[in-house]
């Protein structure tokens, strides 16, 4: 589904509910993630691209007087009620509505409250993917509650609003990464972002023999709860033992001077994080060269290091890696890796444009043959991140 088409459909859904035309329509898209796993939260780079899947967002005032938020999401059965004149509190078994009750909380901490609304949301962004299905919905309600309250954030400020809905809401220590991306993504361009200063820099991808193709391994693993902020404070201690504020500061000599201090698996976080660093580094230059190979082997260099060091792979990432770099680079692959948090969601490659059907079907069968599951395939140019369609 188009943009065009998902924003046609969503009004029509308001309209058919609220038995009138929505007055606003917002919308913010997911991401794919090039190369920078797990660095954003260790103050490194990562260069991830705004992708052509979004969360819309249509909304009016509601209809005689009402005094709540009303929220219904095409995806999930219950509709939310929120009354903006009480303190809000998350809602308990992580509810959906815990991403756009934070970014209120968020709104209204700043004296920005929206008032009464309706709102109807879908998106394209599939759920726990790793594509970032809940930083496109926190960042759309940001971009709604901006046109509502008349009150534009400075785009750090409303990334930073809505990574905190995130940790606070949703009880998700994520980094600063996804809901950066959703809310200053570009077309034709990824964003090389520095996640210490929080500078950010455009890396044109326009070449259009080169693309951009993103397998859903469609598993996702229970495990992600308590990993990811394991991952973290193992960062920390790694850091901490360095002493460096992050491990941005810290560099493989120093690292290999302090091993014999360190837990052996703290110190193959850091020996990734340190790389990935690097590599993402190394890899924004690749993309301005148009060094598609090395780009490539750079994919390939921090998969493995996610798989064997950080441990955030899954046999079903593997597998998909593997037929990837079978395939190689005659058959059109560059390189490919898994994308996101991990354990399970998807892996995104770096192909030659005129061969993503034939690269598609061999992975679609081998990873069917591999692991008995049908894989989702598709591919994106780097979109454009929120945008307010009416207002
Ligand atoms: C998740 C987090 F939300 C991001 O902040 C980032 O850490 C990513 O995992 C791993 O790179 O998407």
């Amino acid at each position: 589904m188009t943009l065009q088409e998902l924003i046609a459909h969503v009004s029509g859904l308001f309209a058919k509910t609220c038995g009138r035309p929505p007055r606003w329509i917002v919308t913010a898209p997911g991401r794919v993630n090039l190369i920078g796993e797990h660095t954003d939260y260790n103050d490194g780079f990562v260069l991830p691209m705004a992708i052509e899947y979004y969360t819309v967002i249509a909304a009016d005032r509601p209809a005689g007087d009402v005094k709540r938020i009303h929220l219904v999401s095409t995806s999930c059965e219950t509709p939310v009620v929120i009354d903006p004149t009480q303190p809000l509190k998350p809602f308990p078994n992580g509810s959906w509505a815990n991403y756009p009750a934070g970014v209120i909380a968020g709104f209204l901490a700043r004296g920005l409250n929206p008032g009464s609304f309706d709102a109807m949301i879908d998106s394209t962004v599939p759920f726990g993917g790793g594509l970032s299905s809940s930083a496109a919905l926190e960042v759309a309600t940001a971009t709604l509650l901006e046109v509502i309250t008349s009150k534009k954030l400075d785009p750090v400020e409303k990334a930073l609003l809505c990574q905190k809905a995130e940790h606070e809401f949703a009880g998700m220590p994520c980094g600063i990464m996804d809901q950066f991306i959703s809310v200053m993504g570009r077309e034709n361009s990824l964003l090389l972002l520095d996640c210490r200063s929080r500078r950010t820099e455009l890396v044109p991808l326009k070449d259009p023999t080169v693309a951009v193709l993103i397998v859903n391994t469609n598993v996702k693993h229970q495990l992600t709860g308590s990993e990811y902020p394991t991952r973290r404070k193992q960062c920390e201690e790694a850091a901490r033992i360095l002493e460096v504020p992050s491990l941005r500061g810290a560099n493989p000599r120093a690292l290999e001077e302090a091993r014999g201090r360190m837990d052996p698996v703290v110190y193959r976080r850091a020996r990734h994080v340190i790389g990935e660093i690097e590599r993402t580094v190394y890899a924004s230059e690749g993309i301005r060269a148009s060094n598609w190979a090395a780009v490539g082997q750079l994919m390939y260099a921090s998969h493995d290091s996610l798989r064997d060091d950080y441990e955030v792979s899954c046999k079903e990432l593997d597998a998909i890696v593997e037929i990837a770099q079978a395939i190689g680079i005659k058959g059109g692959v560059y390189g490919c890796r898994m994308t996101g948090g991990g354990f399970g969601g998807c892996t995104v490659a770096l192909v030659k444009a005129s061969a993503i059907e034939a690269i598609s079907k061999k992975i679609a069968e081998d990873y069917k043959n591999k692991t008995g599951i049908e894989a989702t395939i598709f591919s994106s140019r780097p979109a454009a991140g929120a945008m307010v369609i009416k207002a």
